[in-house]
């Protein structure tokens, strides 16, 4: 893996700059060594390159093919070309200095003719992983299996009325979930892009929903038979390419999850486009984890005001981010999950360097949205306030209404009583956002 030549054109590491750095190709915000809310940047945000985007989309979209031409994209030997594209995406993961990377099966590997042999070409690159991961810093943040791309998926893996194709699709994700227990992944995630339906006209909805808890529970239950620690992570996402998608948004999985006894089991991986696709925002979707208690992780992107679909654009907005990262980072942060970038560079970027651009330019977006986040939480301001403004449900009266200790009987007496006629109180909207601006 060492004869080909460079992609990129630096070989070392990217590196903090500062704000007043003009380099395209230095941090101006992410200073991996800073302490921020009591942990190194680098440990708080856990960032992670998508290879799917990265280093496995040609540049297409619908009305036209390939722009970008990567070499490792056209030769006659395909696992050949897979070393090549690992080989390219080791040397991108060392120069953006990122501690972990993700994957699904398909990226890295061929499909060959049957399950197993994609399984032996999947075993094949996964070595070659485990070889550079054991001299190179980055790690497996997950993995996951591409139930979507191939035609026997069309109609669902775990949700299709054909039972062969939840047996192919179990048999996929187990080689997947072994596959990334092997290379230590933190987190196995399952994205359902084709669980949905594209007409109620042929689907038995209530089936699907069956099939598909039958699906996820047989995978929780492999995780524990193997003894993997890691979480499974399921990520939200309306539609697209199906006209609806089970997993809607958080509110819906934890309702599926409750249904199949699997909410202490899984938890979420929230992307910001797939947020905005189903009329949330990032901020609603992390902070609904979190009351939840399903919190697992992040992909970070966004999408576009005009545009209904996934764009999948570099994050550019820290004060958005910062919304979503106060109750990530009140609440502790990351555990299992980071901020993986699920996020690809626009199909004219054809420059091998706009793929580093593209991250630098995400990685700092987060490092700004942290800090800010952080002086969110330290100046106490907003903490604050909403504490304040429940302070009423600390009081005994409170505390025994939510205990379970008060019938509406009660309720309804006491207001007899206490004589109890409530003058509402400002929520100080305006007062919020500006206090949000000024630590920009
Ligand atoms: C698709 C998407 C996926 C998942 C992994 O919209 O976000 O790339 O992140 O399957
Ligand atoms: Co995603």
């Amino acid at each position: 893996m060492t004869d080909t030549p460079r992609f990129f054109t630096q070989a070392d590491p990217i590196r903090f700059e500062g704000r007043d750095s003009k380099n395209p190709l230095a941090f101006r915000w992410y200073d991996k060594d800073r302490l921020v809310l009591g942990k190194t940047m680098e440990e708080q945000l856990r960032f992670a390159v998508a290879y799917w985007h990265s280093l496995a989309w040609p540049g297409g979209d619908p009305f036209g093919g390939e722009t970008f031409l990567r070499p490792w994209m056209h030769g006659s030997d395909e696992m050949a070309m897979a070393r090549h594209k690992a080989e390219v995406g080791f040397e991108m993961f060392r120069i953006l200095d990122v501690p972990y990377f993700c994957f699904h099966d398909r990226d890295v590997a061929p499909e060959g003719a049957t399950l197993a042999e994609s399984n032996r070409n999947l075993d094949v690159i996964a070595d070659l992983f485990a070889e550079r991961m054991a001299s190179e810093k980055v790690r497996l943040l997950w993995g996951t299996a591409n139930l979507f791309s191939n035609r026997r998926f069309m109609a669902g893996g775990a949700t299709n009325p054909d039972p062969e194709v939840f047996i192919y699709a179990a048999g996929q994700v187990k080689h997947a979930l072994e596959t990334t227990h092997k290379l230590n992944g933190q987190n196995y995630v399952l994205w359902g892009g084709r669980e949905g339906y594209e007409t109620l006209l042929n689907t038995d909805l209530a089936r699907e929903i069956e099939q598909y808890g039958r699906f996820l529970t047989l995978v929780v239950e492999h995780k524990h038979k193997i003894g993997y620690k890691g979480a499974i992570l399921i990520e939200p996402k309306p539609q697209e390419p199906t006209k609806h998608q089970y997993d809607f948004d958080v509110a819906t999985v934890y309702g599926f999850l409750k249904r199949f006894g699997l909410e202490n089991e899984v938890q979420v991986n929230i992307e910001d486009n797939h947020a905005t696709l189903s009329g949330h925002t990032y901020e609603h979707e992390i902070a609904t984890a979190l009351a939840y208690g399903i919190f697992g992780s992040l992909d970070v992107n966004r999408g576009d005001r005009q545009s209904g679909w996934d764009t999948d654009q570099f994050p550019n907005d820290p004060t958005s981010m910062a919304l979503g990262f106060f109750h990530l980072f009140q609440a502790g942060g990351f555990k299992t999950g980071g901020c993986n970038f699920d996020a690809k560079i626009r199909r004219q970027s054809l420059d091998p360097d706009d793929l580093l651009i593209g991250h630098v330019g995400g990685m700092d977006v987060c490092a700004r949205a942290l800090l800010m986040a952080e002086d969110m939480i330290e100046d106490g301001v907003l903490p604050g306030i909403i504490k304040d403004r429940y302070a009423g449900w600390d009081s005994a009266e409170g505390r025994a209404i939510l205990k379970g200790e008060r019938s509406l009987d009660d309720l309804a007496a006491l207001v007899a009583r206490d004589g109890i006629n409530p003058s509402p109180r400002s929520g100080r909207q305006e007062y919020l956002e500006n206090l949000v601006n000024r630590y920009l």
